[in-house]
């Protein structure tokens, strides 16, 4: 490693943080199992029984760091108007002074790992690199399940190459002789830091999921989505999927749901009875950078190479692939011990086990009145594990991009599916979109708040700038994919769902990737283009035109209340409103009125 920039920067953090020892990642298997079996000695993790799941661990984590925490991630930008009215903002030498503190022999008695990444393919054009600095060993072994971590990123970065550098803290450090706890981290202090301008990522105080693992939503999404706005490109919350048809034409769609509403459900989808022609294929499960290519499309990677994804309600019937997936080499994070060594979450199965440790580690049976794993619960695994894997998920080109697909979790309001008209009208519909909140965020859940393109939280700048850069994305391509919106959540008037959702979802897809072919048949409705009853493939399900009815509906005083939040999210961006929104707006309201 000959890169004076990054030799310094790294003796820096050492000298600030006070380690007791540094230590290189190089990404090998041998260095997994080391970084496993020290955890499973301080009693971070447990080994599961090797005869039920093989090579795979478990952790619990403190029960104050089982999300991620919004309201302690900050933009820091230059000036305020840059991070926009959806983040929080902090002048960036404020933040610095803050900073400096936490980090004075935050790492004391505590391991430094140095960890190389890749986000996407190595040496991909659409492709950027990253160096996390963690003092947490169980950020170092997930970061190699999900990233393209090791030492051939160093010779992709040679003696100057640009890479954007993560610095992750528990904030626990350890006095001499000091015992450490299981899960180290700082209940007190938290802080999740972006600075835009240096592409800088701080985070000090927890070791959980996205606010540790810097590669997934601190730099793959916010410090990305930035870039992405400089350079012309987009980073989104997206999953990447390709849907073989009978005929053997492949196409591949991307689509937004916030996070816990089934993305990894959805990428590996397997098709219904009826359907059985038809095939998905996974490229990822949570987020998409996507480029202009020179054949006039957009093309689009994973920039990850594993799946971070909710344990709760992933089963047999609702995700197979998943399971599949899970059967060996994961780290499980909060979910419940069986007594012989294996894991159990709501939903896993139908009958609960008769006894189970819970994620808190205490006996738990059903009945008891707690849940068993935390609603946030999650397993960390390589994607090459995944039976649907796409065969080119790691094609440093990317994959061709023929629609968008913008998911949100809604009880009423919002149909079962629309196509947009045009790409503004597209954006418009992404830009509003609102959702129900869910366990990934500490906070409450259920509550519905604006979601644009499913980037609340994670969009590294001005909201309003960033429907800016959409509408112009646009322009950037001869072929811009069709914009289409998903709601598989509507209830019946028992508050029962009324789409059976998972598989049957394909039904819905199948009619997407149809009308990117000029195939399927839809109609004008004041929302957009919808499928009649007809327009659905229903081979293999019994679900008759009243149920469809039902999650197709469009209610005119739902949509007026609808309409009133829009203008409150717009009302946030002032100035930065695109004109082009504004348009989609009144003619919107004018569909509603007529
Ligand atoms: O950000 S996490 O990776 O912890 C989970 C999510 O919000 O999708
Ligand atoms: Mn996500």
């Amino acid at each position: 490693m000959r890169h004076p920039r990054l030799l310094s920067w790294v003796r820096d953090i050492a000298l600030r943080s006070r380690p007791e020892r540094v230590v290189w990642c190089d990404g090998s298997q041998e260095e997994y199992e080391r970084l496993c079996a020290t955890m499973v000695a301080s009693g971070t993790l447990r080994k599961l029984n090797p005869a039920k799941r093989p090579d795979s661990y478990l952790a619990w984590s403190h029960p104050s760091d089982v999300a991620r925490v919004e309201d302690r991630t900050f933009i820091c930008s230059e000036r305020e108007e840059d991070a926009g009215p959806t983040n929080n903002w902090v002048a960036p030498d404020a933040m610095r002074a803050t900073l400096d503190k936490l980090f004075d022999g935050c790492m004391r008695g505590r391991t430094m790992y140095v960890v190389p990444f890749s986000m996407g393919p190595l040496g991909s054009p659409i492709a950027h690199i990253g160096i996390e600095i963690t003092d947490s060993p169980y950020v170092a072994a997930s970061m190699r399940l999900m990233t393209r971590m090791g030492r051939a990123v160093f010779d992709v970065l040679g003696s100057d190459g640009v890479f954007v550098p993560c610095v992750h803290s528990v904030g626990a450090p350890l006095a001499s002789g000091e015992r450490d706890v299981a899960w180290p981290c700082n209940a007190e202090h938290k802080y999740i830091v972006h600075f835009p301008e240096t592409r800088e990522i701080w985070s000090y105080g927890s070791g959980y999921g996205g606010n540790a693992l810097l590669g997934k939503k601190c730099f793959a999404l916010r410090i990305a989505s930035v870039m992405g706005r400089d350079q012309g490109w987009l980073a989104e919350h997206m999953l990447i999927l390709g849907v073989t048809a009978p005929d053997g034409y492949k196409t591949y769609v991307s689509a937004a749901f916030p996070s816990a509403c089934g993305k990894t459900n959805f990428a590996m989808l397997i098709p219904p009875h009826g359907l059985d022609g038809w095939k998905v294929t996974t490229i990822g499960d949570d987020i998409a950078w996507i480029k202009p290519h020179a054949d006039g499309r957009f093309h689009a990677i994973n920039p990850e190479a594993g799946y971070f994804g909710v344990a709760p309600g992933t089963s047999y019937e609702s995700n197979p692939n998943a399971m599949e997936t899970l059967k060996r080499d994961v780290i499980f994070t909060n979910v419940a011990l069986t007594d012989d060594g294996d894991v159990w979450w709501e939903g896993m199965t139908k009958e609960p086990p008769a006894h189970l440790t819970d994620w808190q580690g205490q006996s738990w049976s059903p009945g008891c009145g707690r849940k068993a794993a935390h609603p946030n619960s999650r397993f960390t695994v390589a994607a090459t594990r995944c039976p649907s894997l796409d065969s080119q998920w790691d094609n440093p080109d990317g994959v061709p991009i023929s629609a968008f697909i913008f998911g949100a979790r809604r009880s009423d309001t919002v149909p079962l599916v629309v196509e947009a008209a045009s790409w503004e009208e597209g954006v418009y519909k992404a830009a509003t979109m609102g959702s129900e909140t869910t366990a990934a965020a500490a906070g409450k859940v259920g509550q519905v708040r604006r979601d644009p393109f499913a980037m609340l939280p994670f969009c590294g700048y001005h909201i309003g700038d960033y429907f800016s850069h959409w509408l112009a994305m646009g322009k950037a391509v001869e072929s811009p994919p069709r914009i289409f919106n998903v709601n598989w959540f509507r209830t019946d008037p028992d508050g029962k769902f009324a789409w059976p959702g998972f598989g049957q979802n394909m039904r819905v897809l199948k009619w997407i990737v149809e009308r990117c072919r000029g195939q399927a048949h839809a109609v004008q409705t004041p929302l957009g283009l919808q499928p009649e009853y007809d327009d659905l493939d229903w081979r293999g399900l019994n679900y008759g035109p009243e149920r469809f009815q039902l999650v197709m509906s469009v209610d005119g005083s739902q949509w007026k209340s609808e309409l009133h939040a829009h203008d409150e999210l717009f009302a946030k961006l002032g100035a930065k409103q695109p004109a082009a929104l504004s348009q989609q707006r009144r003619e919107l309201g004018a569909r509603f009125a007529g």
